[in-house]
């Protein structure tokens, strides 16, 4: 008989001790996450079949307001980390602002604050190409019993607690670290439930898969020029294989299996690149880092940039550690 796979909720209560500040609370957290992900798994499953891909302030025939499936995803992740007593606070990629959770009684309590990209890569939903989420938490650094505070989120990655991401693919999955490896669990959809089917994920050392929008060559640095042209050599085991799904979860959760990297590079156009130091960077680079990958921003680790604003911008470069290296090398020279 096969064997049976630990589900998520045994392997929580397992290796809750191993968590810091091991309160529960924790456990808790992420028992909401993978409730909230089950819920937008199960809508985003729907995409195409209803009418649900308009465009957020319309209304369908019910009457209803009709939401786009990111702002869905924003609202069902905050309605579930809201109603439990663990998170003073959620960053999103879908607000303007940080909102801040009193708990029930009022009286800031709660000790975590999430930062979350509820949907990422959603320009992928409406041609049925995966998509995924990301969160990251951290403890608060401001007093319990305040409200929390923007410095509260403004901390560097290598601070984060947990991390992970879920993956709305062929299958659905959630992959997800406390800083004690990493660890995937696939979602059975039909019992509701997750199981342990990637234990201790680990990054191969070295990829032959590069990841980047190819079509803002031009506007790259020399650095990145050179390096994609060297990806492109006949060597030993060159040329590489180029991969870009244009879902950062999707493309990362390849490059982690397989080896490779995913670069998105400054270029002239937007001089610190597109992706989201609290909301993508770093989440990724904790997961990478915890796998035994690397994360950077072209020269500095990517969990030792000091952040200064919610929505501030980095140019990444995450994946195999050779990879990585060898992309920091290039950018070196000039
Ligand atoms: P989003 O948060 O608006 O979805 O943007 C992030 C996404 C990443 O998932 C993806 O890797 C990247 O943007 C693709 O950008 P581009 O289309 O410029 O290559
Ligand atoms: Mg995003």
């Amino acid at each position: 008989m096969a064997k049976q796979l630990q589900t998520l909720g045994e392997f929580i209560i397992e290796n809750q001790q191993a968590f810091p500040y091991s309160s529960g609370e924790l456990s808790r957290l992420i028992n909401s996450i993978r409730l909230a992900a089950k819920v937008v798994n199960h809508e985003v499953n729907k995409a195409g079949l209803v009418d649900i891909t308009g465009p957020a302030g319309a209304t369908n025939v019910q009457g209803e307001d009709q939401q786009k499936l990111d702002v869905y995803a924003h609202e069902k992740f905050i309605q579930t980390l809201t109603n439990r007593e663990i998170v003073c606070g959620i960053a999103s990629e879908e607000n303007d602002d940080f909102i801040t959770i009193k708990g029930s009684h009022g009286d800031h309590q709660n000790k975590y604050v999430v930062l979350m990209d509820p949907l990422d890569g959603s320009s992928n939903i409406d041609v049925n190409v995966s998509v995924g989420t990301i969160f990251s938490v951290y403890r608060r650094v401001t007093p319990l019993g305040t409200p929390v505070q923007l410095e509260d989120f403004l901390q560097p990655g290598h601070q984060q607690v947990a991390a992970g991401y879920i993956v709305y693919g062929t299958s659905t999955m959630l992959v997800y670290t406390t800083g004690c490896g990493v660890n995937g669990f696939t979602l059975n959809p039909a019992l509701g439930s997750w199981y342990l089917s990637h234990p201790n994920m680990r990054y191969p050392e070295d990829g032959r898969i590069y990841s980047v929008n190819e079509g803002n060559y031009i506007h790259f640095p020399q650095g990145i020029k050179d390096y994609i042209k060297y990806c492109q050599e006949e060597e030993e085991d060159r040329p590489y294989t180029s991969r870009y799904i244009g879902s950062l979860v999707s493309d990362f959760h390849r490059n982690m299996i397989k080896g490779g990297i995913y670069m998105y590079p400054p270029s002239s156009k937007a001089p610190n690149g597109k992706l989201r130091l609290l909301y993508e960077c770093n989440p990724m680079a904790f997961i990478a880092e915890q796998a035994g990958g690397k994360a950077s921003d072209g020269k500095r680790r990517v969990m030792d940039i000091e952040p200064t604003e919610l929505h501030q911008r980095v140019p990444f470069y995450c994946g195999s550690k050779n990879m990585v290296d060898k992309v920091e090398e290039f950018l070196a020279r000039y």
